[in-house]
């Protein structure tokens, strides 16, 4: 971070998980619940197109995916509209990967904290769970 004086804006968004190594990383940093895994909500998603996933600050669809077997399925229960946003979700062996779900489900997310300093641009500064 500098000490300009110029105008600077934190925001956070969703993260984008673009390798391996990442994904690895974080998911042993992910926090348990009373000793419980969870579900943690990413940045990918694919509204605009069914099947065509889409990190949110991308414009091209996502090159790296890390999805469980037979995901994403799209899913329909109640919601016509299926799943359109992912999850890393978890298995009963503790293994992790990613799968698509209804987006109004209520979960943890997985966030980007971003600094935002004209006219230097954005520059990421961390993974946080929220
Ligand atoms: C854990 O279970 C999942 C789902 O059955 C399976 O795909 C995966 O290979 C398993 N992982 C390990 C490390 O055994
Ligand atoms: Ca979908």
């Amino acid at each position: 971070m500098t000490k300009s004086k110029g105008l600077f804006a934190v925001f956070v968004l969703m993260a984008a998980i673009r390798s391996a190594a990442l994904s690895t990383d974080l998911i042993l940093k992910l926090p348990t619940e009373n000793q419980r895994l969870q579900p943690f909500w990413i940045g990918l998603h694919d509204r605009d197109e069914e099947g065509v996933f889409y990190w949110l600050d991308e414009t091209q669809p996502a090159k790296y995916l890390s999805w469980g077997p037979g995901q994403p399925n799209n899913f329909m229960r109640e919601d016509s509209v299926g799943q359109d946003c992912v999850q890393i979700n978890y298995w009963s062996n503790g293994s992790r990967n990613w799968g698509d779900q209804d987006c109004g489900e209520q979960v943890r997310y997985i966030c980007e904290k971003y600094i935002m300093s004209s006219p230097l641009g954005k520059k990421k500064q961390s993974l946080v769970v929220t």
